[in-house]
């Protein structure tokens, strides 16, 4: 039986050689902080080209909470740079679904888009204040129970304590 090869990598997502990277961006689609800076430093203005033309045709409201979208890589070495937009942490609603979404939804595009490996951040738990272990555990669970053809899963995790995180949860 084939199954999706999950890894672990303490580092920048910037750097991977993978087909796609996943960005935490935000609605709007035009660069933030965080994850969502460095790609857009690190790849160069055709990402903003591109979600600027995205703004302008099918996603003129900006991209909804829990979906993504895919780009141009521009100068990364990732082919892709797939957008999706995590939900900002709440201690009143339970917002677990919209942040399993980021990761299915990723998937799917990365399918569309016919690739083999990709490389995900820790979504939400940076500036959206998502708990580190919790933020984990979701992302571990969803992807592992994905219907998806990519092969190769890599999350990426800037510290050690999300990458312990990460590790606790796989
Ligand atoms: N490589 C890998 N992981 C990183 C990198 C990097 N280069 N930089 C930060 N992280 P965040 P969010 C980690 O804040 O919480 C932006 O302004 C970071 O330590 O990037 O989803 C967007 O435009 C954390 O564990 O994303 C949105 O407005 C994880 O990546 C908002 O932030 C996610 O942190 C999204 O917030």
């Amino acid at each position: 039986m084939t199954g999706i090869v999950i890894t672990l990598v303490r580092g920048d997502i910037t750097e991977q050689s993978v087909d796609a990277i996943v960005n935490a961006a935000n609605s709007s689609l035009l660069g933030g902080g965080g994850v969502d800076g460095a790609i857009h430093r690190a790849g160069g203005p055709a990402i903003l080209d591109a979600c600027r033309a995205l703004r302008a045709s099918h996603y003129g409201k900006g991209l909804p909470t829990g979906k993504a979208v895919a780009t141009t890589g521009g100068e990364l070495s990732a082919r892709w740079v797939i957008h999706t937009v995590g939900p900002v942490w709440s201690a009143t609603e339970d917002r677990t679904e919209l942040l399993a979404s980021c990761y299915r939804e990723s998937l799917r595009v990365a399918d569309e888009l016919g690739v083999g490996s990709v490389a995900f951040p820790a979504i939400s738990t940076g500036i959206y204040r998502w708990p580190i272990d919790d933020g984990a555990r979701i992302a571990v669970e969803t992807v592992r129970n994905a219907k998806t053809a990519v092969a190769e899963v890599r999350f990426v995790l800037f510290d050690e304590r999300a990458y312990t995180a990460f590790a606790n949860a796989l």
